[in-house]
């Protein structure tokens, strides 16, 4: 049983078993996948799957089978032969991780498992995605995630037909991204002396610094990676608030250029935000600058979310500057500075996304928005013709606890996501109306990582739920308990032998 489910699966009678003396045929576009195909099985098999013109597993492409789409697929096996079809590359790969999973579970493991027989079902599958972006949001900024973690979790979240790694880089408790042009972002941005132990407002702070950045060179690693599994890593630069570490780094980007501040030890929604004078818009643009040539992605984050406007109704300069520019308030100046980075990104061909807020009938219609708050301000994002991709998070957030158990471990406290939550997030809700709903992208989960230190915590809080929002995505007709818990159970082996640290019970159903 596949996970996301497939949306068209029919068992046939058979097996093929994959042996040392199995050749892969692919040619073109296809060899590349071929590549993968045997990247993600040698750990695990050892097989060579050496390249064949006679090849029983072939690897087809065909540009004219406009059914399939930018990302479906068929896959055959019979037993004679496997047949991995589609018109473009991407629904390949999507074949290849279906493969894996038809596979005993033991095939993803890291390292080689004696004495398995690698055998298929013989099966039809066709299969196509609900919507094109299906994303996984990872936070590094309020406690820095190691490469290796993101290199593991591109993996993981490909097994899943994911496709979209949305990489939080910078927050006020920290910034992760290496800028040539402003270096003390990471020399002094990525480090704070403490951090706030419990929820926004505690009184309690642990005794030990935090810190961390990536390399650029990393970051390109990172980027490969993705790309040579199907996903596209989609970064974010918050601004114009939760900005604290760059104004620690040059307080003179703030609204009080005299200021020292230190990398934010608190969680919650910090004050300070950027200016909104020349030198800050052109900090953003030399940071979007590089920021683009480190990510190819077609769309660049700007943030935007949370971004308390007292700075600028209490700084003289920022009011005049909204007078000048006709805002009824200060605070619409918010939209403002969006608008005006986003049109760097525009005239660089990028497409800029920003997380929903109350203020935005102010923004370009070329943003793309992420409602966070309430579903249904991506319905009002889409009437005023912005392509969305819901976060909503009642069902999205991955750092809220997945069941109100004791023992559960501190996560965002004021709600509960639980599984069939998570599996029942419709990203394109049927009350909408149909022009609504084509507006909708996609949608993704957000892993925040306020009480996130370790890599088990991150895996507990990321699966199963990751899981259930994949197949959410994926397959809309998937049933909880009649598609997506079997599929679950059958699933659970493969993350076992991922290493993935998953919560092992699902909630009882009723
Ligand atoms: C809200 S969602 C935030 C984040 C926090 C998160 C905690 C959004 C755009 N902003 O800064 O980490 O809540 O759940």
């Amino acid at each position: 049983m596949i996970l996301p489910t497939p949306v068209d699966l029919v068992p046939a009678a058979g097996r093929f078993t994959l042996t040392e003396r199995t050749t892969v045929r692919a040619d073109g576009e296809a060899a590349a996948v071929a590549d993968l195909l045997r990247t993600l099985l040698r750990p695990a098999t050892g097989l060579p799957l050496a390249p064949g013109p006679e090849g029983t597993v072939a690897l087809t492409l065909d540009p004219g089978e406009r059914d399939l789409g930018e990302e479906g697929y068929r896959l055959t096996v019979d037993p004679f032969q496997v047949v991995l079809h589609a018109a473009r590359p991407a629904g390949l790969r999507h074949a290849v991780q279906t493969l894996r999973q038809l596979l005993p579970p033991e095939a993803l493991s890291a390292t080689p498992v004696p004495d398995v027989e690698w055998t298929l079902p013989a099966v039809r599958i066709t299969d196509r995605p609900r919507h094109a972006w299906r994303g996984f949001m990872i936070d590094t900024a309020r406690h820095f995630q190691p490469l290796e973690r993101l290199l593991a979790a591109v993996d993981r979240i490909a097994l899943h037909k994911l496709n979209v790694l949305h990489l939080h880089l910078t927050d006020d408790q920290g910034w992760r991204l290496p800028v040539d042009a402003y270096p003390e972002l990471t020399g002094i941005g990525a480090r704070r002396a403490r951090s706030m132990v419990g929820h926004a407002g505690s009184t309690a702070y642990d005794a030990q610094p935090h810190q961390g950045s990536y390399t650029k060179a990393e970051l390109r690693r990172l980027v490969a990676h993705a790309a040579e599994r199907g996903v596209t890593v989609v970064p974010e630069i918050d601004m114009p608030g939760h900005t604290r570490a760059a104004l620690a780094a040059y307080p003179h980007l703030g609204n009080h250029p005299g200021r020292r501040l230190d990398v934010w030890t608190d969680w919650g929604v910090c004050e300070t935000v950027l200016g909104v004078h020349e030198e800050a818009l052109a900090f953003c643009r030399t940071v979007l600058d590089e920021t683009m040539e480190l990510f190819p992605s077609r769309y660049v984050h700007l943030g935007g979310d949370e971004c308390p406007t007292t700075e600028w109704e209490n700084s003289p300069a920022a009011r005049s500057r909204a007078a000048e520019l006709g805002l009824a308030t200060p605070a619409r100046l918010r939209g403002w500075f969006l608008g005006e980075v986003g049109r760097h990104l525009l005239d660089a061909g990028r497409v800029p996304v920003c997380w929903a807020e109350t203020d935005g009938a102010t923004l370009p219609v070329e943003f793309t928005v992420m409602p966070w708050r309430d579903a249904d301000h991506g319905r009002d994002a889409a009437r005023r013709g912005h392509d969305v991709v819901m976060a909503p998070h009642r069902a999205t957030y991955l750092d809220y606890p997945q069941s109100a158990r004791p023992g559960e471990p501190l996560g965002q406290a004021d709600h509960v996501v639980d599984l069939p939550t998570a599996h029942a997030h419709q990203a394109a809700p049927a009350h909408w109306d149909e022009a609504e709903r084509a507006r909708v992208l996609g949608t993704q989960a957000q892993l925040w990582s306020e009480f996130v230190t370790t890599a088990e915590h991150f895996d507990y809080l990321a699966y199963p739920r990751l899981c259930a929002i994949a197949d959410r995505a994926w397959n809309p007709a998937s049933d909880y308990a009649r598609d997506f818990l079997p599929a679950l159970a059958a699933h659970r082996p493969r993350l076992a032998a991922l290493g993935v640290h998953h919560a092992e019970r699902e909630p009882a159903t009723t």
